[in-house]
């Protein structure tokens, strides 16, 4: 094996670091006292120990090199290889091949190019490391325990049992070391860029002359699958138009995916695909060359006008009978497979899980490196403090995910005088006011700017010229963006928002869906949430989304039905810290409810609230609502009053938050045998629970219509006589 280039000190060592006189931590190549593998091993080398392998694949490398006495490098790349194929087989579970293909990027990566401490995986200026391709995550937890992070060699023998630290796939705030949730492939690109935003964007606010607060790089690693994903579309081209020139990807090219070779599907040219993006493109031929592999990490590192990717030609299985085949994707290679593979990489123990101490001993000098690069950092902060105590309180308060204080005096109360508002032009005003006093809101819409009413008066653009900017253009990219919007949360400083309209939730539901599995909060503004758009007609107007929405797992939904509640919404919205919110907003005008006659809007809070009780006695009926619908019950209660049916109106604008309430409160809104009416201009699916058997639901379960808007409600049957009818009937029983 070659020895890496002479200059694998690190590169932030020189540059644009260069003006910080500490020492840094340069990587140490292997000295360590030569390793007498071939006398140790049970096996003398010789080709005829080589096992037939399996098919004759045209590309095949040759044989994996024989270790020579002292290799400390391949000894330590194959204790990944082998860890990762003994948890498989020993989980009888999980995908051997690709950590196989790819120990030689993780070895490098971390100890010798990721800035990380095992010690404290959270350091705030640490790299970031995202493995796209989260089926291969044995060669995160391989990496992660001989690095020396918090994971022990029973946790990886552990793989995919039940309470283990070494899931399935990498699951975030799990396990130590993991950045981000992966397993739906491609997430991890558009995870990665959030991140590199995020970087970008903290280091130009924070950042002063001679003073470097922030400067790291986010990597990831990708396969076919994830490239083939269009997510990884939208994140490459938003990425490399920003021109986000830390942010450095690996593609796993191993012309391999489940069903057989890639020929049978895929024939992009990857490299002018990237190039044609705006990336720094560079290929290694072989992955197992740790020269080659080092100088292109280097060479990525020190392009910071672009992306990088480097397009590493790997083998799948590599070593084992099934390289180069798909059966080395996803199942245990077996016992004899295994046995033969540790012939190949000329690994001379036969137990299983077994490293030996002096490939631990040469990874977790990956710690020592870790401790000086995160000291150095401490040592950084340390001086920034005392040159720049306000942005350094800042950065800290941000980072401890605290509000600044004061961050909602500037929501208004909406009077009458404001009239009837739209719920999308509330939160436009709303979210100005709470943006002017909130810097770490950071985000933006879609491409539909004007009409989710989210531009930020007096707010830069986040552009490559000014990474300060903080709206965000984000293409007409609804996936990449919520894939963005995830990995600017994780990453830390920042709450990131996004929008589009309600429709178009449909385009990011995968990366809204990890948002809740990761608990992170992100805030989503939808906007033309009902058949109430008009005239776009049906394939604009949202019916099943609030429901597909609500049924998510740790996801909060809210409608709010007036200006006022919109206020309430965003309070609610910014303070949650655990997983997503969407705000629902309408593009029409929703009626002004008189909040000295009617119940406070803070209500919102709870999720569901007496908007108008029936002071002539108890109720007979129980009308609810959310959004654009309150306003119909809030009518229909009025004239139900006029027959003699007592009506209360409850508004209803988060049934999540609603659900989490104790069960008195509950009861104190919706009281036990009062039979309920649920009004909602939407799939009629997710009110069932709170009208129970006796209720009814006045709904949408079919398709909308283009025309005006009041001709469509007519229409599909959401009118104040309607409500009125169902009241009356249920109210009667
Ligand atoms: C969105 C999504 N679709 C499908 C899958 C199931 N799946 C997991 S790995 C894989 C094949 C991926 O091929 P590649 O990235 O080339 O992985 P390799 O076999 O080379 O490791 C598929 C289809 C998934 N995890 N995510
Ligand atoms: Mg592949």
């Amino acid at each position: 094996m070659r020895q890496p280039a002479a200059s694998s000190q690190h590169p932030a060592a020189s540059g644009r670091a260069a003006n910080n006189k500490l020492q840094r931590p340069v990587a140490v190549h292997c000295n360590w006292p030569s390793v007498s593998l071939l006398a140790a091993g049970r096996w003398p080398p010789g080709a005829d120990y080589l096992p037939a392998m399996e098919t004759a694949a045209p590309d095949r490398v040759a044989a994996p090199p024989v270790p020579q006495p002292g290799d400390l490098d391949l000894l330590s790349i194959n204790a990944v290889r082998i860890l990762a194929m003994d948890a498989v087989q020993k989980a009888d579970s999980g995908h051997p091949g690709t950590p196989m293909a790819l120990a030689p990027i993780a070895y490098l990566l971390y100890t010798r190019y990721l800035k990380h401490d095992p010690a404290d995986p959270d350091w705030p200026d640490r790299d970031r490391f995202v493995l796209s391709n989260g089926h291969a995550c044995m060669l995160l937890y391989a990496s992660l325990y001989l690095a020396g992070y918090a994971l022990t060699l029973d946790d990886i023998k552990q793989f995919r049992q039940w309470g283990s630290k070494t899931p399935g796939h990498p699951e975030y705030r799990h396990t130590p070391g993991i950045e981000v949730t992966t397993g739906p492939l491609g997430q991890g690109i558009g995870n990665s860029v959030g991140m590199a935003i995020a970087e970008a964007h903290l280091a130009a606010v924070f950042n002063r002359p001679g003073h470097q607060l922030i400067d790291h790089h986010t990597y990831f690693i990708c396969g076919d699958g994830d490239l083939m994903e269009g997510i990884s579309n939208e994140a490459a081209s938003f990425a490399g138009h920003f021109r986000l020139g830390k942010l450095i990807g690996f593609y796993d090219d191993n012309h391999i995916t489940i069903d057989g070779s890639t020929d049978l599907t895929y024939s992009d040219d990857v490299g002018q695909r990237f190039a044609a993006y705006g990336w720094h493109v560079q290929h290694v031929a072989d992955v197992n060359d740790l020269a080659v592999l080092g100088s292109a990490i280097e060479a990525a590192q020190s392009e910071t006008a672009r992306p990088s990717l480097i397009i590493c030609r790997t083998h799948i299985g590599y070593g084992s009978p099934k390289q180069d085949s798909a059966k080395a994707h996803g199942e245990a290679l077996g016992v004899e497979a295994i046995a033969l593979t540790r012939k190949t990489l000329r690994w001379p123990w036969p137990e299983a899980f077994f490293v030996p101490p002096e490939a631990i001993a040469n990874w977790r000098r990956a710690g020592d490196r870790g401790r000086i690069w995160h000291e150095e950092w401490q040592m950084r902060y340390a001086a920034y403090q005392s040159a720049h105590p306000e942005p350094a309180a800042e950065f800290d308060r941000r980072l401890r995910r605290v509000l600044p204080p004061g961050w909602d005096a500037g929501i208004p109360t909406f009077t009458a005088e404001n009239g009837n508002v739209a719920s999308r032009a509330a939160s436009g005003i709303v979210l100005n006011a709470i943006a002017a006093r909130t810097p770490e809101l950071i985000g933006g819409s879609a491409d539909l700017t004007p009409s989710n009413n989210t531009a930020l008066a007096g707010v830069r653009n986040f552009s490559p010229e000014d990474f300060a900017g903080r709206y965000m253009h984000f293409g007409i990219r609804e996936h990449g963006m919520g894939a963005m919007l995830n990995g600017m949360s994780v990453h830390g400083g920042l709450i990131p928002f996004g929008s589009t309209f309600l429709v178009f939730s449909d385009y990011m539901r995968p990366p809204i869906r990890l948002a809740a599995l990761m608990r992170v909060p992100v805030i989503y503004v939808y906007t033309h949430d009902s058949i109430g758009l008009g005239e776009d007609g049906p394939t604009h107007q949202p019916i099943e989304q609030l429901t597909a929405l609500r049924c998510i797992p740790n996801m909060t939904v809210i409608r709010p039905g007036d200006a006022n509640e919109v206020a309430e919404s965003w309070r609610v919205a910014i303070r949650h810290t655990d997983g997503p919110v969407a705000l629902v907003f309408s593009r029409q005008k929703l009626a002004y409810i008189d909040r000295t006659r009617y119940g406070s809007a803070a209500g919102v809070a709870r999720g569901a609230y007496v908007l108008a009780d029936t002071p002539g006695g108890p109720p007979r009926v129980v009308l609810l609502a959310s959004g654009s619908e309150l306003s119909l019950i809030v009518e229909a209660q009025q004239r139900l009053a006029l027959s003699g049916v007592r009506a209360r109106v409850v508004s209803a604008p988060s049934l999540e938050l609603f659900a989490s309430q104790p069960p008195e409160y509950q009861a104190t809104v919706l009281p036990p045998d009062v039979p309920r009416v649920a009004v909602e201009a939407a799939h009629p699916m997710s009110w069932y629970r709170w009208v129970g058997s006796t209720g009814v639901v006045i709904g949408l379960d079919r398709f909308g219509a283009s025309a005006p808007f009041q001709r469509v409600y007519q229409d599909r049957g959401l009118t104040v006589e309607h409500v009125v009818e169902a009241a009356t009937t249920a109210a009667g029983r």
